[in-house]
């Protein structure tokens, strides 16, 4: 069988995501208030009991052979009480960084990932007009104290799409408010807290380090209307969709980057799947044939017009999160390995994408959706917190290594429907 071989820049990195409050245990914050208020399933718990267990876990993600891993400090713990700060906690994430650094494994630190001290939720949380001022204490306190250690930061997870929709807009994440002013109103909060933040940081380094970077992820979903206008405007997408399209792919996709576009040196990319709420969608993209346990819609191809265009930026990216709810591991494989062929087509047109972290190195709290979804590349037994390596993450350990991805050749055609 003829191979195709795509070969990754020299010094691409690989790895995977987690987040504290999906792996950690036994954490305090506002999750985990509202929690109390679940069925026993959708409580976090003890999660993965990460918090002791985290060597074990750099353990496999080294025999991974991955290079890179983002994990994200709890402010609730570092920031128990307002303007007080355990040194312990501290200490506790200083050696997870030394734990990865002695494994050869860079580690990309996120500041924040949708959870809040329960004092800031009291305060009202990103709504609260000094809500930039009381995070970028934090973030000063947590970058003094690794400062040595860590390159890459991270300072907000898919804040200005998923959390304030989900939290602000919808409903469905606490504080469970609808209110569009509000939404709008945390948006720009957030937006004021990474420049803040970010200058902060810039402070702090008093050394120029290339690596150094904050960003904010996230583009989760495609948005087909737009994303297909390149390549299927032959096929008539009506105007008025076509405005819709480019709205919706800006307030969900772009607005974030482009609002903070001074403050961050990379982007971090989050993708996973397509988004059909635009009209038209199907008509411009067929029905993909799978599905990940989430009910998502998945296309590779879909990362590489994503990442394209991210290019108009002009920063380095990372691919920060991509990856699928897949429990009997049928999928997962060929969902790396499709995405990774996109990627690589990306790098190859031009796009400067610096590594890969497939989402998650573990099975995890999947938020208002409880444990039931399985990311993970090693899967938790939640009984014993046993990890057992699934044969999809030896499959992706194979690509770490070469850091090249090996097809049939014709085959990565054949995939992609569209
Ligand atoms: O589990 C989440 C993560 O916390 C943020 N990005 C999407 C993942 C899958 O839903």
């Amino acid at each position: 069988m003829d191979i195709m071989s795509y070969i990754f820049p020299e010094g691409f990195k690989w790895g995977s995501a987690t987040s504290a409050h999906q792996i950690e245990g036994n954490n305090h914050n506002d999750w985990s208030e509202w929690e109390k208020s679940r069925p026993p399933e959708f409580r976090s718990g003890k999660a993965c009991d990460s918090y002791n267990r985290y060597e074990e876990d750099f353990d496999i993600a080294k025999k991974l052979n991955q290079n890179i891993h983002r994990f994200s400090i709890e402010w609730s713990r570092i920031e128990p009480k307002e303007g007080r700060f355990d040194h312990e906690a501290m200490h506790h994430y200083v050696n997870v960084v030394k734990a990865l650094r002695e494994r050869g494994i860079e580690p990309i630190v996120q500041l924040w990932h949708f959870t809040n001290p329960v004092w800031f939720a009291e305060k009202g949380g990103f709504l609260n007009v000094d809500s930039p001022e009381i995070f970028t204490r934090y973030v000063k306190y947590v970058v003094d104290n690794l400062k040595d250690r860590v390159g890459l930061w991270i300072t907000f997870n898919e804040a200005a799409s998923i959390y304030s929709g989900f939290a602000y807009l919808n409903g469905q994440w606490p504080p469970q408010h609808r209110n569009i002013f509000e939404y709008i109103k945390v948006r720009k909060n957030f937006i004021k807290a990474q420049a803040l933040a970010y200058r902060t940081i810039k402070e702090i380094y008093t050394v120029p380090q290339s690596t150094l970077g904050l960003n904010n992820p996230t583009s989760h979903n495609v948005e087909v209307g737009l994303v297909e206008n390149n390549a299927f405007s032959a096929l008539g997408n009506l105007w008025h969709e076509k405005m819709i399209g480019k709205l919706y792919n800006y307030q969900r996709n772009l607005y974030f980057w482009d609002k903070a576009l001074p403050y961050y040196d990379f982007l971090g990319l989050n993708y996973y799947h397509v988004d059909r709420r635009v009209p038209g969608s199907y008509r411009v993209l067929p029905k993909q044939d799978w599905m990940s346990e989430m009910g998502w819609e998945t296309y590779p191809k879909g990362i590489y017009y994503r990442l394209m265009e991210l290019k108009k930026f002009k920063k380095p990216i990372y691919v920060i999160e991509n990856g699928i709810a897949d429990s009997k591991d049928e999928l997962r494989g060929r969902f790396i390995k499709e995405h990774l062929r996109w990627v690589w087509q990306a790098v190859h047109d031009g796009a400067d994408v610096r590594g890969y972290l497939y989402w998650s190195l573990l099975d995890n709290f999947e938020w208002a959706r409880g444990f039931k979804p399985r990311f993970g590349l090693v899967e938790i037994d939640y009984a014993t917190f046993e990890r057992k390596i699934r044969p999809s993450a030896l499959e992706y350990a194979k690509i770490c290594k070469a850091n090249q991805l090996d097809l049939p050749a014709g085959r990565q055609e054949l995939m992609i429907k569209n």
